[in-house]
């Protein structure tokens, strides 16, 4: 695939998608930023025109432009789609929330979003799924990378499960469509590990672009899932699948591992946060604030 040009990045002014407006650039992407929340978390950026509930910002040479709405306006996901060469889907509910907003937000922004690509001719996505679409899987004793993507669908939460039916859409629009997805089950992308677990599950900041780099310009990808974490000493999954694209991950949280193992001890197999891939998302999972 030629490398794609202007991407829309769905979810800008979230956490990763914060991190992605900086980190994406460089490799030579123009962003077009959709996001829900107020234009003014999204920095660097100029309003130029309000239209019905869309705020189109910015369109001048080398400045991203941003479009505010939520995915279910299906006008403003056809604008934004519009001439766009790929797309990068960070956009929905990162943490557990009451199923039917998971329903509205994750589920059916998912497929409105596949719908406005389809219609618009958009080839290439890339599909922020997470680990918690497999969550409840037993975690391995020790960093043998050894949970491969074909490990059955055990979703710890309504998020979770909303990340497996992501995998599945873009599974059908492939197969239906011809609409090509990676679909990423991401670790934990942050700075630096804050936690035991996150020495497992690390994603870096730097990792997160190139492996999107790398999702975004491999050739006949088709539907493929992938795991998104840094080349962990203690990681739990296997990055094979992200290879095959092209990944090279740089990153290793070995280097926060005493510190953080001083502090936390090590992880307990008979204590049920600690028994699954998925962490306190099995036992008391983290709720979405809005
Ligand atoms: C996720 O999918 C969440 O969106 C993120 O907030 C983290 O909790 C991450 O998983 C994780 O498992 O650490």
């Amino acid at each position: 695939m030629t490398a794609p040009r202007t991407v829309l990045l769905t979810g800008a002014a979230g956490g990763l998608g914060t991190l992605m407006r900086e980190l994406l650039p460089p490799y030579g992407y123009r962003l077009r930023l959709f996001d829900q929340r107020t234009i003014e978390e999204i920095e660097k950026i100029e309003k130029i025109e309000n239209l019905k509930n869309i705020e189109h910002i910015e369109n001048t040479a080398g400045e991203p432009e941003a479009i505010t709405a939520e995915l279910a306006d299906k006008e403003a996901l056809r604008e934004a789609v519009r001439g766009v060469d790929a797309i990068v889907h960070f956009a929905g509910i990162s943490l557990e929330a009451p199923f039917e907003k998971i329903l509205r937000a994750n589920i059916e922004g998912t497929y409105h979003l596949y719908e406005a690509a389809r219609e618009a001719g958009v080839r290439r996505i890339v599909f922020a799924s997470s680990n918690h679409a497999v969550g409840f899987t037993p975690r391995p004793a020790d960093g043998s990378g050894a949970i491969g993507v074909d490990t059955p669908r055990r979703p710890d939460t309504y998020y979770g499960l909303s990340k497996g039916f992501g995998e599945d859409l873009a599974s059908l629009y492939w197969d239906l469509h011809g609409i090509e997805t990676v679909s990423v089950r991401i670790g934990s992308c942050c700075p630096e590990p804050t936690t035991v677990r996150m020495l497992s599950t690390w994603l870096s900041p730097a990792d997160a672009a190139r492996l999107l780099h790398a999702a975004l310009t491999a050739p006949d990808v088709g539907h493929t899932v992938v795991y998104g974490s840094s080349a962990n000493t203690r990681l739990w999954w296997d990055l094979s699948s992200a290879r095959a694209l092209g990944y090279e991950p740089q990153d290793d949280s070995e280097p926060y591992a005493a510190e953080l193992l001083a502090a936390q001890g090590e992880l307990d197999p008979g204590n049920p946060e600690h028994a699954h891939l998925g962490g306190a998302f099995c036992t008391d999972p983290p709720q979405w604030p809005h």
